[in-house]
């Protein structure tokens, strides 16, 4: 945990937001793999973690505004927790970690709840994101299961995204030592193990395994494949061959479970192709200057937009693409090789506060969501603000399956040149992703570089 003080500082920080009434916050359970007490690997809610940041299932936080009360529920652990599991710190110990002095067995939280419902005082919560909490959420406010989701409240969830976007000092430390410790240190290693003849779970077990040893976790499943196209592709079991690429993203969670969030795109023999290197030296262009644009009060819709321009003229330098670059990224055209946004926060979750809801975190009244294919995608859009750290990940692909349906509608013919995509349908997919601080001068780079350029990449391959 950090000292207690920055966790005193951040209640304090959000009691003076919301001004009055009862907000809970509510830890997560143990979750179960195939029974009850065979669990997937314990994740703490990350609003839980920020606010009060004890790392334990079966906890509940209220900040109680008017009486200028904090109490954490949770129960002691009795002999039998102590048989199984080994010591184990008392409430009283947990909340002092906290800087929180009062704490109830769990069984208060009910009745608590309902005296203040019954004074008609306001309770403020969160969306749930699971289901056995928004079980439990209906359960404690004693309402209606379906409506759970929906009444959660709008001020604690603005008020949260707000606090949680703008990064102090210590979140950005921690981010930056997982990224050079771990999450580049895994990429060089990996480097040197890419070979052909071997398989892609190779490489994932090493990423993973290298994680593990520094104390760490992974903060979201690997994407580790051959098929870069396929954009959440979670199949590790294609063996690599001389000419395929090799697309990684992945990133280490520190244990205090701040991510990182990193891709890059290998040649499988060491050296790209022509038309790879062409394909890459595009995305690695709109990334850089993506980067390079990045800073305070620029809305990042514009950015993304500016990295569609990029890639637009890069491939119509090449014939994939035709006629006028901002009519083409206006239309939409570009989606087609680049159907995502350019990037979302990242903070305590790889897509930072995403449990809130992505049109808090990403968007605000100034800034809409655009409602189109590919753009519609993009999880952050709004102005940028010191403090913020995000992810700038451009990639081209060529996916099968939607290069056919377009064409087959002749969709943006007059931008794509349709001859000439379907002879590279097999081409696969190059991302290229980097962690970035907004700072006030503009932006900073989290971490130490990782490899990127061709001539790097192809140097640290050599053999
Ligand atoms: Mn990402």
């Amino acid at each position: 945990m950090f000292p207690k003080e920055i966790y005193i500082d951040r209640r304090n920080h959000l009691r003076k937001a919301i001004h009055k009434g009862i907000i809970l916050i509510l830890g997560n359970k143990e979750c179960p793999m195939n029974y009850k007490a065979n669990q997937y690997p314990f994740r703490q809610d990350s609003n839980f973690l920020y606010y009060f940041g004890i790392d334990e299932p079966d906890l509940a936080g209220i900040i109680d505004i008017e009486e200028n009360t904090e109490t954490i529920y949770g129960n002691d652990p009795d002999l039998e927790d102590i048989i199984w599991m080994g010591y184990q710190e008392s409430m009283k110990e947990k909340c002092h970690k906290s800087g929180i002095t009062g704490s109830r067995p769990w069984n208060d939280l009910k009745s608590d709840i309902d005296k203040a419902v019954g004074r008609n005082r306001m309770i403020y919560y969160l969306p749930p994101y699971r289901d056995d909490r928004r079980m439990q959420l209906s359960f404690l406010l004693g309402s209606d299961y379906d409506k759970t989701y929906a009444r959660a409240s709008q001020e604690l969830i603005k008020e949260i995204a707000a606090q949680r976007s703008c990064k102090k000092e210590v979140e950005i430390s921690e981010m930056e030592k997982t990224m050079n410790e771990v999450t580049k240190a895994f990429y060089v290693e990996a480097m040197h193990q890419i070979k052909p003849g071997r398989y892609e779970y190779e490489i994932t077990g090493l990423i993973e395994g290298f994680t593990l040893e520094r104390n760490c976790r992974m903060a979201y499943p690997i994407i580790c494949s051959v098929n870069g196209h396929i954009l959440h592709n979670h199949y590790h079991g294609n063996q690599m061959q001389s000419g395929d690429l090799l697309l990684i993203d992945a990133g280490a969670e520190s244990p205090l479970h701040y991510a990182t969030d990193l891709t890059r795109t290998f040649p499988v023999s060491g050296k790209y192709t022509d038309l790879q290197k062409d394909i890459y030296g595009i995305v690695l262009q709109a990334e850089v200057e993506s980067i390079k644009a990045i800073k305070p009060g620029i809305r990042y819709l514009d950015i993304h937009l500016y990295a569609s321009r990029i890639i637009c003229q890069g491939l119509r330098d090449l014939g994939f693409m035709k006629g006028n670059v901002d009519n083409a990224v206006q239309a939409g055209a570009h989606a087609l090789f680049f159907p995502h946004g350019l990037g979302h926060m990242i903070g305590l979750d790889v897509h930072d506060m995403e449990d809130l809801g992505e049109e808090f975190v990403g968007y605000d009244d100034d800034v809409k969501r655009i409602n189109q294919f590919g753009t519609g995608y993009l999880r952050l859009g709004k102005k940028l603000k010191e403090g913020y750290t995000l992810t700038v990940e451009p990639g081209i692909y060529f996916i099968p399956a939607l290069i056919e349906k377009w064409m087959s509608e002749k969709l943006h013919s007059t931008f794509i040149d349709y001859e000439k995509v379907k002879k590279n349908i097999s081409f696969g997919g190059i991302r290229i992703e980097d962690n970035v601080l907004v700072t006030k001068a503009g932006h900073k780079i989290i971490g130490t570089p990782v490899p990127k350029t061709i001539s790097e990449i192809e140097n640290i391959m050599k053999r």
